[in-house]
C-alpha cells in the first residue's frame, strides 16, 4: 500500500492538521483548497450570495505601523475591527508619506494576512527534500531541532557553518545579533541581485551608499536614467509623489531612458530608448557637452571634485554626443541640448538612475557618470538638487540594543566575502548572493544549517529553477534548511522546517529609510492584530533559539521577547510629542505616532559644506599636498575626517579625498589587483558581448509592475486580479520579421555571456554560445520597446504559494465542506463559508482564462559585474522562434 493513502493532500488540509499528522504539499495534488480563514469583510446575504461587510471605521482601533509589500517602507495606519485589518491608509506623520496614501500594494497587505492559504504550523519534511510531504510538528520540537543543529556547529568550532539568508527583511540589527552571538558571519541577502552597483557607485563617488535623495518638489529638471519610479524604485510613491508636485508647481521637467515604455517612461516630457547597458556612454557625453560650453560649476569643482577641473575636460573630450549616438542611438543632437538644459537648471537640476542603468555588466561605471553629472553642474546637496542619504542608522548610540551585546566574528568565509568581488562589501555588506549556490556547489564553503526569511531564491535568483534548486535540493551542499515563511512558497518546498512566520502587519520590528525631507527618521513596525495559527515572527524565532544554546550564546537572548529588544531600542526616543503629548517611555511614543522625527537639526543640504568643530578637530592635522584633514581614530588608525577649503576646515564627502571623486584611486588599485584594467574614471566600455550583436539576437530584459513586488504579491488575490499574465514585449518590426501577431507564441531562448575579442572575463562565459534554457512566451507587440529589446516582467509565474499566485480557482476542501466542519485552528475563527478563491481566480488556465505568467528567471543566467557583483540583470542575449501551431 502506498504511504500517501495515510496522509492529508492539499494545502487546504494544513488547517485541520494535528500534531504529528503527515500532509502532501505540492502544487499538482493540491488541487482543492480550503479556505481556513475569513476572508477579508466577506459575509453572506440571505440569498447565500457574498457582499461586502458594513465597516464602520470611527470605531475600528487605528494602529500606526509601517508597511513592507515592498521596500518603500511607507508608514501607515491599520483599522482594526475583530482582530481584523480592514483598511490601511498612509500615517501622514511618516515625513516621507505625509499623506493618507498608499499604492494598490499597501492597500491589499491586509489580504495576505486572511489568505486561506496561509502557513500556520511548523512543518517537519517526512519525504524527500522537494516531495512535498509534511509533518505538523510543535514549536518546541522544532526549537530543539534548531538549536541542537547550531550547538554542534558551535561545539565543532565552525560557528560559519549556520547560514542566514534574508530578502527583504528590515531585521539586520536582530539577525546580526543572532550569528554575531553564535560567532557566524554568514548574513546573506539580495543586495546583489537588486541594487549593489549603485550602491557601489554612491559609495565610491560620495562616500555614501544609500539612494540619492533628490530634493524633488524643488527641482526643476529630473534626468532619469532607467528609473520606473512612477511604478517602483526605493521609495518610489514618496519620490513620485514630489515629482508630480514639482511638474505642477514650477512646471519641472521629466526626461526618462528607458528600453521601455514604463509608466514612468509614459508619463515623462521626453523618452529616450537607448541600445541597452549603453547609459554611461550617454551620461559621459553630456558631461563632455557640459565641459564644452562651460556651463559647469567652477567653484564646487575647484573645492569639492576629484580629480580638477582640467583634468576632467581632458578626460571627457573625446566622449562627443556623436560617439554616444553611435553606441547608444539616442541623437547626439538630442543629448547636446538635454545636456546644456540640464545644466542651465541646476543646481535645481538631479540626475539619477535605478536598475535600468544598474543591472548591467558595466552598471557600477554607468551609474557613477550619472551620479557625476551632479558634481559637474554643483547640484550636488544643494536647494532642489540631488541630495544624498543621512548617515544614521539604527545605532547603538541612538537606537540601543539589550546589553551585553555578542562581540562581532572573528572568521570570514568566501560564501559572505567573495574575493573575486571586492567592493561587494567595501562599506556595507552587499555580498554576491547569486554566486552563493555556485559557491557551495564548488566547495568553496560548507553550510550545516541554512535559514531562509523573506527570499525565494527559485522564483527570484537567476537560474532559478536550474542551479538554484538544484543546490536547494541537495542534502550534501545543504544538510539542513529551516524555512521562515507565510505561503507555501517555492523557497518553502525545498526546506526541512518550515516555520510559519507572522506578516508585517503582525509583528514587531524598528525602520529606517532615507528621507526626502532629509531629517533624520525612525519608524515602528507593531502588530496590528495577532498572527493566526501558530505563526510567529522570525526575529522572536531566533531569540526562542538562541535562550536554548550554550550559557555563551544564551546570555545575549536574556533580555526577554523581540517586542522587549523593540522597547529597549525605542528607550532613547523622546518622550514628548509633536503635539506636546507626554509619553511613559520612547516606545510608548512609538506606539502612539509610529513615527519619531528628529527636526532639531536643519535638513541635510550640503552636508561637505559643513564647518568642523574644533572638538572635532582636536588632534587632527592638514595634509598640505591635498588640503585633507586627517585624524587618528580610536584604534590609532590615521583617516581623513575633513577638507580644508578656501582656509575653512569642512566636512567635505566621506570618501577617502574628502572630494566627490570622479576619479577614485580606490577603484584603480582595486582594479588593478584583480588584473582588471581601469583608470579609476568612470569610463564607458560596452557591455562585451553585446558589440556587434548578430542580426537574429535579441537582448532580454525584465521589468517590474507597479501592482507587484518580486515575489512577494502573487498570493495577494486583488493584486494578482490586476496583473496576472506576462507575455514578452517585443517591436512591431521583431513582429513583422517573425510574421507574428498580438498573442501568438514564440520559442525564446538565452544564452550565456559569450567572451569577446575585449577579453572579458564574465562569469561561465565562453567563446561559444551557450544555452541557458528556453521556453514558450506568448507576444504583446508594441511600439512602446526598442527594436532590439524583449521584456518581460518577473513576480509571475509561480508554481506554488497557493490558489492566488498558481492562477487556480478551487473549491474548499469537500471533506470540510461536506462534514460542515466550522472549526479551524487556533485563533482563525470559523471557516466562512464563501471563499473569495473559489471562483474568484478567473484567470485560471483550465477555466479559459491566461493562466498565471512564466518566471523568467528560469532562463536568465547567473551573471556578476566586475567588481561588485551586482548581477547583470537586463544583459542577457537571446533568440526568439515562432512555434507553429497550437502552443
Ligand atoms: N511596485 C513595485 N515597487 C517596487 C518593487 C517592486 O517589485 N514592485 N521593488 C522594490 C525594489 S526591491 C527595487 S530594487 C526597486 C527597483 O526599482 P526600479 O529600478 O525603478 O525598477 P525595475 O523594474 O527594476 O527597473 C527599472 C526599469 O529599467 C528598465 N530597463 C531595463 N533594461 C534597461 C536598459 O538597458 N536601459 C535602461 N535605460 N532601462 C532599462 C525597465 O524597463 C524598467 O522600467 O523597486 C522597489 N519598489
Ligand atoms: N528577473 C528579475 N528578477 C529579479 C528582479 C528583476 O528586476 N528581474 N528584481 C530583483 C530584486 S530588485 C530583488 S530586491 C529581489 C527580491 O527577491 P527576494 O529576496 O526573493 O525577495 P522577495 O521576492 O521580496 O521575497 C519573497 C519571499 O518572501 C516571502 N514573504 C513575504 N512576506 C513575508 C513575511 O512576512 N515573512 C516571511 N518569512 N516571508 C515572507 C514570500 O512568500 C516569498 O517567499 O528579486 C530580484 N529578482
Ligand atoms: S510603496 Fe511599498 S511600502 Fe509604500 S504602501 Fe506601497 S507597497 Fe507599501
Ligand atoms: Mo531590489
Amino acid at each position: 500500500m502506498q504511504r500517501r493513502e495515510f496522509v492529508k493532500s492539499g494545502i487546504s488540509a494544513l488547517a485541520t492538521l494535528a500534531v504529528g499528522e503527515t500532509i502532501l504539499l505540492s502544487p499538482q495534488p493540491a488541487s482543492a483548497a480550503t479556505a481556513a480563514l475569513e476572508p477579508l469583510s466577506y459575509k453572506l446575504n440571505a440569498g447565500g450570495n457574498p457582499r461586502k461587510a458594513r465597516t464602520d471605521y470611527r470605531t475600528a482601533k487605528v494602529v500606526k505601523s509601517v508597511c513592507l509589500n515592498c521596500s518603500t517602507v511607507c508608514g501607515i495606519e491599520g483599522f482594526v475591527v475583530d482582530n481584523k485589518v480592514v483598511k490601511i491608509r498612509g500615517n501622514p506623520l511618516d515625513p516621507n508619506v505625509a499623506s493618507f496614501m498608499t499604492c494598490a500594494k499597501g492597500q491589499s497587505g491586509p489580504t495576505i494576512n486572511s489568505y486561506p492559504e496561509r502557513l500556520l504550523f511548523p512543518l517537519k519534511r517526512v519525504g524527500a527534500r522537494g516531495e512535498g510531504l509534511w509533518k505538523r510538528i510543535t514549536w518546541d520540537e522544532a526549537y530543539a531541532d534548531m538549536a541542537k543543529r547550531i550547538q554542534k556547529c558551535i561545539d565543532d568550532g565552525h560557528p560559519e557553518r549556520v547560514a542566514i539568508h534574508q530578502g527583504r527583511s528590515r531585521y539586520e540589527a536582530e539577525f546580526n545579533r543572532f550569528l554575531d552571538a553564535i560567532g557566524s558571519p554568514v548574513l546573506l541577502n539580495h543586495r546583489s541581485i537588486c541594487s549593489s552597483n549603485k550602491r557601489a557607485a554612491n559609495y565610491v563617488s560620495l562616500g555614501d551608499t544609500d539612494w540619492e535623495s533628490i530634493d524633488a518638489e524643488r527641482c526643476r529638471y529630473f534626468l532619469n536614467f532607467g528609473s520606473n519610479f512612477y511604478e517602483a524604485h526605493q521609495g518610489g510613491l514618496h519620490f513620485v509623489r514630489r515629482v508630480i508636485k514639482a511638474r505642477f508647481d514650477h512646471g519641472a521637467k521629466l526626461v526618462t531612458f528607458d528600453v521601455r515604455m514604463s509608466n514612468t517612461a509614459g508619463r515623462s516630457d521626453e523618452w529616450f530608448k537607448p541600445f541597452p547597458g549603453t547609459e554611461g556612454a550617454i551620461a559621459l557625453a553630456m558631461g563632455h557637452v557640459i565641459m564644452r560650453e562651460n556651463l559647469h560649476d567652477r567653484r564646487f569643482m575647484a573645492d569639492f571634485v576629484q580629480p580638477g577641473e582640467a583634468k576632467v575636460r581632458e578626460w571627457l573630450a573625446p566622449c562627443t554626443p556623436a560617439w554616444a549616438e553611435t553606441l547608444s542611438g539616442v541623437p547626439a543632437a538630442d543629448i547636446e541640448r538635454l545636456a546644456v538644459e540640464f545644466a542651465k537648471a541646476a543646481p535645481t537640476a538631479a540626475a539619477f538612475t535605478n536598475r535600468g542603468t544598474g543591472a548591467h555588466y558595466n552598471g557600477f561605471n554607468a551609474e557613477r557618470a550619472v551620479v557625476m553629472l551632479n558634481a559637474l553642474v554643483g547640484s550636488v546637496g544643494r536647494v532642489g538638487g540631488y541630495c544624498y542619504g543621512l548617515e544614521e542608522k539604527l545605532t547603538q548610540q541612538r537606537y540601543p540594543q539589550p546589553l551585553p551585546l555578542p562581540p562581532k566574528p572573528k572568521v570570514r568565509t568566501d560564501l559572505e566575502d567573495p574575493p573575486e568581488w571586492p567592493l561587494a562589501n567595501r562599506w556595507q555588506k552587499m555580498k554576491v548572493g547569486q554566486v552563493v549556490y555556485d559557491f557551495l556547489a564548488e566547495d568553496r564553503a560548507k553550510i550545516e544549517v541554512y535559514l531562509s526569511y523573506t527570499i525565494v531564491s527559485p522564483m527570484t535568483w537567476p537560474e532559478g529553477r536550474s542551479k538554484t534548486v538544484d543546490v536547494l535540493k541537495s542534502e550534501k551542499l545543504i544538510p539542513f534548511h529551516a524555512c521562515s515563511d507565510i505561503i507555501y512558497s517555492e523557497m518553502a518546498h525545498y526546506a526541512d522546517l518550515i516555520l510559519p512566520d507572522a506578516t508585517y502587519l503582525e509583528r514587531w520590528g524598528m525602520d529606517i529609510r532615507n528621507n526626502l525631507e532629509l531629517q533624520h527618521y525612525v519608524s515602528l513596525r507593531q502588530p496590528m492584530v495577532q498572527p493566526p495559527g501558530e505563526a510567529v515572527s522570525f526575529p522572536e524565532v531566533l531569540i526562542n533559539i538562541g535562550k536554548r544554546l550554550g550559557p555563551n550564546q544564551a546570555k545575549y537572548f536574556a533580555y526577554g521577547d523581540h517586542e522587549a529588544f523593540v522597547r529597549e531600542q525605542c528607550s532613547k526616543v523622546p518622550t514628548k510629542g509633536p503635539d506636546g503629548m507626554e509619553f511613559k517611555s520612547g516606545f510608548d511614543y512609538m506606539k502612539h505616532y509610529g513615527v519619531y522625527v528628529d527636526t532639531s537639526k536643519p535638513k541635510a543640504y550640503e552636508v561637505y559644506q559643513r564647518v568642523l568643530r574644533p572638538d572635532q578637530l582636536e588632534g587632527s592635522r592638514v595634509d598640505e599636498a591635498t588640503g585633507r584633514i586627517i585624524k587618528a581614530d580610536a584604534s590609532g588608525k590615521e583617516r581623513s575626517i575633513g577638507l580644508m577649503v578656501r582656509g575653512e576646515a569642512k566636512r567635505g564627502f566621506a570618501t577617502p579625498s574628502r572630494k566627490f571623486e570622479i576619479y577614485a584611486p580606490e577603484v584603480e588599485l582595486i582594479a588593478g589587483k584583480l588584473g582588471i584594467k581601469d583608470d579609476g574614471l568612470p569610463s564607458f566600455a560596452q557591455v562585451p558581448w553585446h558589440v556587434g550583436l548578430a542580426d537574429d539576437r535579441f537582448i532580454l530584459t525584465t521589468f517590474k509592475w507597479n501592482v507587484h513586488t518580486q515575489g512577494r504579491t502573487a498570493s495577494q488575490k486583488y493584486l494578482s486580479e490586476i496583473v496576472h499574465d506576462n507575455p514578452m514585449w517585443i517591436h512591431p518590426d521583431v513582429a513583422r520579421r517573425l510574421k507574428v501577431v498580438n498573442g501568438d507564441w514564440v520559442e525564446l531562448t538565452t544564452y550565456r555571456p559569450k567572451s569577446g575579442a575585449l577579453g572579458d572575463k564574465a562569469f561561465r562565459s565562453s567563446e561559444q554560445e551557450k544555452i541557458v534554457g528556453s521556453g514558450r512566451v506568448r507576444v504583446f507587440v508594441t511600439e512602446g520597446i526598442h527594436p532590439r529589446v524583449v521584456a518581460v516582467s518577473n513576480s509571475l509565474g509561480w508554481e506554488f504559494g497557493g490558489r492566488a499566485s498558481e492562477g487556480r480557482k478551487g473549491k474548499r476542501s469537500d471533506a470540510l465542506v461536506a462534514s460542515g466542519h466550522r472549526e479551524t485552528a487556533k485563533g482563525m475563527g470559523p471557516a466562512p463559508r464563501f471563499d473569495d478563491l473559489e471562483s474568484g481566480v478567473w484567470w485560471d488556465k483550465r477555466a479559459g482564462g491566461r493562466g498565471n505568467g512564466v518566471n523568467i528567471n528560469a532562463i536568465l543566467p547567473i551573471n556578476p559585474s566586475p567588481m561588485v557583483g551586482m548581477q547583470s540583470w537586463y544583459d542577457t542575449v537571446c533568440s526568439i522562434k515562432k512555434v507553429e501551431g497550437k502552443a
